[in-house]
């Protein structure tokens, strides 16, 4: 089943629904964003790029750029969308690993793979004619084809492509709808990207499965938000979001009168911004648990108590364990690893077997590497990570790969990347570096510009004379995180 055909259906269904609903610039309605798909599936067709050839794409978010995600689905085109904030040596470490046929950013880049835009001038998707053609079928996919690849940043600094399935998908979006009683008459307002599992698969399919309105913003902007809750019953967003909506004195229980349901995810929920939300709102947050990988697996019940620091239970269809290091469950209440296993979870990371093979159990359980709990009721609480990530607004930043390039510096001896509390972000990514001359943040900042997105560089830079190590030599990062604990806030 192509999941896309699963969408047309529904499309077609509600031609004349609004679809897209843009601040600033002409709404969709389902039966536009179905001629827009067919346009750039026939662009896709001429270029030649067809069933299991990867598109990467690096776009700013807009209705164009939904429709190209489906045209992709639709000619079983395989979908890679990146951040845009990668700079252009990030980005040509995706075209060297995912060889793409088709490259689609918003304006030149050189690179020996076919580029494309999605602006309507010279080399345009968009060119192509659509209206009045009768609408191709999508192309027969089988469970287990790729409809995506979606990279997260690796431990070692490489990057990992986690393929998706059209079944991942498609099981995924059918699951959220029902856990969260998704509505006929629900208008989700959309502030997240759309290069993400969370604005692209989580928020945009549960609208998509019903063809129920999306309002759609570029980006997060609070006062946006608070204009356009009258309109919306339901917000999907990063913890950042609500700690700043909470932060303008107009957001309140009036403002959120016509809402039904917020929904938190990408990073942890701390149980003030929980409570803070609740006591201005008098809404509990939903917060649920997943990742690139696997999609969603857990969230706190619709109906019944949300608890504030916790990720609810396994979503239906969906086996969470705690297991050791073996892979055996461990007692309830303590503490092990989060496996995860069932028709969300990836088929493997793109053409890296061997990793791929050390992340999964031989009973299919996928090890996330997040540290968790579970009650006798099967709520689950993350208590930590097993690798060194710091998770910034959302955003996932591997030490390794910052360290790397700063450790390119000619006057760095060595650095250590942390996270640290920053009250916007969550975490805020912070250098402690040993250097032989004079190492500050601007030097830092001047190396990092051209090489590295803006969210994962160093909100600061310290310099230090030796980094604390453990007997074996290890760099402790725990020792430098409560060092340093306030130096954000
Ligand atoms: C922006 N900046 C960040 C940042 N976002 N720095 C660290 N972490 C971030 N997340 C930088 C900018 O480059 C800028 O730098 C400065 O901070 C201020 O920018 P801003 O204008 O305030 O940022 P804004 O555009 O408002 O973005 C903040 C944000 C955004 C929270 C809205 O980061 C965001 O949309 N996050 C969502 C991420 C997301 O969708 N994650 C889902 C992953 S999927 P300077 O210095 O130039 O001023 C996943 C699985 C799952 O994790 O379960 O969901």
């Amino acid at each position: 089943m192509n999941i896309h055909a699963r969408f047309e259906a529904a499309f077609l269904r509600a031609a004349d629904t609004p679809a897209l609903l843009c601040p600033g610039r002409e709404d969709w309605s389902y039966g536009r964003l179905v001629e827009e798909t067919e346009r750039l599936a026939r662009a896709l067709d001429e270029r030649q790029v067809g069933a299991g050839d990867r598109v990467l794409v690096q776009v700013e978010k807009t209705p164009e750029a939904v429709a190209l995600y489906l045209a992709c689905l639709k000619t079983g085109a395989v979908y890679v969308p990146i951040n845009t904030a990668y700079t252009k040596p990030e980005v040509e470490y995706f075209i060297d690993d995912c060889e793409p046929a088709l490259l689609v950013v918003d304006s030149d880049f050189e690179t020996h793979v076919s580029v494309a835009t999605l602006d309507g001038g010279r080399g345009t998707l968009l060119a192509s004619p659509s209206r009045d053609l009768p609408a191709a079928k999508s192309v027969s996919r089988a469970d287990d084809d790729l409809a995506a690849i979606i990279y997260s940043s690796g431990t070692t600094g490489r990057s990992k492509g986690a393929m998706l399935t059209h079944a991942n998908l498609l099981s995924n979006a059918e699951t959220l709808c029902a856990a969260w009683g998704w509505r006929d008459d629900d208008v989700l307002l959309h502030a997240l990207p759309i290069f993400h599992v969370h604005g692209l698969f989580v928020a945009l399919h549960c609208a998509f499965q019903n063809a129920t309105p999306v309002v759609f913003h570029a980006g997060f902007d609070a006062e946006a938000i608070i204009r356009d809750l009258p309109r919306s019953t339901v917000v999907m967003g990063v913890p950042t979001f609500y700690t700043r909506l909470v932060n303008e004195p107009a957001f309140d229980a009036a403002a959120c009168a016509h809402m039904r349901l917020f929904i938190s995810g990408s990073a942890p929920l701390t149980e003030q911004a929980f409570g803070a939300f609740e006591e201005r709102t008098g809404f509990r947050i939903l917060e649920r648990y997943g990742m690139s990988e696997t999609l969603m697996n857990t969230s706190n019940p619709l109906d019944g108590e949300r608890v504030a620091g916790t990720v609810g239970f396994a979503l239906p269809g969906v086996d969470v364990r705690i297991a050791d290091e073996a892979g055996s469950p461990v007692p309830t209440g303590e503490v092990g690893t989060i496996e995860v296993r069932g028709p969300n979870v990836f088929k493997g990371y793109w053409r890296m077997p061997e990793r791929t093979a050390e992340e999964f159990r031989g009973d299919g359980f996928f090890v996330t590497g997040d540290l968790g709990t579970m009650d006798a009721e099967g709520r689950i609480t993350i208590v930590g990570r097993d690798k060194d990530l710091v998770i910034s607004g959302g955003y996932n930043v591997y030490p390794k790969e910052v360290e790397t390039l700063i450790d390119e510096i000619p006057e760095v001896v060595e650095s250590a990347v942390i996270g640290v509390p920053h009250a916007d972000f969550g975490e805020g990514v912070v250098a402690v570096v040993v250097a032989r001359g004079r190492v500050d943040d601007e030097l830092v900042s001047a190396h990092l510009k051209d090489r590295l997105a803006r969210y994962k560089q160093p909100k600061r830079v310290i310099r230090v004379d030796d980094l604390p190590r453990n007997a074996m030599g290890k760099v402790q990062k725990n020792v430098l995180r409560q060092k340093y604990a306030d130096i954000l806030s």
